[in-house]
């Protein structure tokens, strides 16, 4: 298999758990599928048809998958699609303690994420506290392993997976100003974070991509 591999990226429209897989194939200028099942929200429950009656096909019975060579091989589990990605399109690190690195801090987003789902079942205080103390304290740990090239990424002297995955991190609550309050004493990621918006094609992707609910 060489990096002339075709893509075809399988999820829901909308961001969810493709869309960092979507933005490394921006970055790295590689072209791909972006294939959506439709999903619509009625009487407060999630429709999606299509995928009801494709689902049984998917190894996992779970999206995002990612077909490759036109569905030779598939690829199950968002974290595996992208490190893979990341890993074709040189975006892991420059060796293999920046890779486990980087793989590392993306499992902390991973349980960052799961804090923030417990709180939000325990109610209004848990939340507060989840943003005032959990997020703050782990981008605090991931501040102290920032920018230590002083390249302005996250890790290394060019753009990796966790740049992305922490622009995505970011951006995942809808309380932007507790976000930013968490943020606050972070300036090498939120200069990530500002990178990551810049980088040109990452830029396009972002005013271009479908606008979606979730
Ligand atoms: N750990 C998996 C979780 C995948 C997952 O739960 N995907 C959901 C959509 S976000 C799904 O496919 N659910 C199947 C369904 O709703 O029928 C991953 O990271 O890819």
């Amino acid at each position: 298999m060489s990096s002339s591999s075709t893509y075809k990226l399988i999820y829901f429209d909308g961001r969810g758990l493709a869309e960092t897989s979507r933005m490394l194939f921006k970055a790295a200028g590689q072209a791909f599928e972006d294939y959506r099942y439709p999903i619509v929200i009625s009487g407060g429950q999630y429709q999606r048809p299509e995928w009801d009656a494709d689902k049984p096909k998917y190894l996992y019975e779970k999206i995002p998958a990612l077909e490759i060579d036109g569905g030779k091989y598939t690829i199950a589990q968002s974290k595996a699609i992208e490190r893979f990605l990341a890993r074709r399109f040189n975006m892991m690190g420059s060796n293999d303690v920046e890779t486990a690195i980087i793989d590392a801090a993306g499992e902390q987003i991973i349980d960052v994420k799961q804090a923030y789902n417990k709180a939000k079942t325990a109610g209004e205080d848990s939340v507060k506290k989840f943003f005032e103390e959990d997020l703050k304290k782990t981008f605090m740990a991931f501040e102290k392993q920032a920018n230590k090239d002083k390249s302005g990424y996250w890790m290394g002297s060019r753009l990796s997976l966790f740049d992305i995955q922490l622009y995505n991190l970011i951006h995942f609550f809808d309380d932007q100003q507790s976000v930013q309050k968490a943020l606050e004493n972070c300036p090498s990621l939120k200069a990530v974070h500002d990178k990551v918006e810049q980088t040109p094609e990452i830029k396009k992707w972002l005013d271009e991509r479908p606008q979606t609910v979730f």
